[in-house]
């Protein structure tokens, strides 16, 4: 009997413990927010002429710049974006916003793939940020990759 008692209060206390851990689990997990380089693989190499860039995003919606918007004074709509690829550049602070040149290159009709043709043998360090409708970029949504082109002879 006493040892009935003693084995049901430690299994409910299991249990509410178990609970409190999925429970506490799912907010952050599930609504975590990032951005990253589907390829290249970060410190890859590469002797092909035409490396494939591909981005993918994770809870966070991309999208378009919609047509006619106006960078001077449209709202920038909530929570959505396009991709930036930056060479060489590393991640901009939250809230600037990102150049058009100057290393950076703007998907601002929603593509997430390019290409880097017949780049120069070198180490080339690849950004890909999000910004908003005028640009501008969003709290941890920033990934930096290293690649290294060799000249393939
Ligand atoms: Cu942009």
């Amino acid at each position: 009997m006493r040892i009935d008692s003693v084995w049901m209060r430690s299994s409910v206390v299991a249990g509410v413990a178990l609970v409190m851990l999925l429970v506490g689990a799912a907010p952050g997990s599930a609504q975590e927010a990032r951005v990253f380089f589907v390829s290249p693989a970060d410190g890859s190499q590469h002797s092909e002429d035409v490396i494939d860039i591909e981005f993918g995003a994770e809870n966070y919606p991309i999208s378009a710049i919609p047509e006619g918007f106006d960078q001077e004074t449209g709202t920038p709509r909530d929570g959505v974006g396009h991709y930036h690829l930056g060479y060489d550049t590393g991640c901009l602070d939250v809230g600037i916003i990102i150049p058009q040149g100057e290393g950076w290159q703007h998907f601002g009709d929603g593509s997430n793939t390019t290409t880097l043709e017949n780049a120069p043998a070198g180490t080339y360090e690849l950004t890909v940020q999000i910004g908003d409708d005028q640009h501008r970029t969003q709290e941890g949504l920033c990934a930096t990759i290293s690649i290294e082109v060799t000249d393939g002879q």
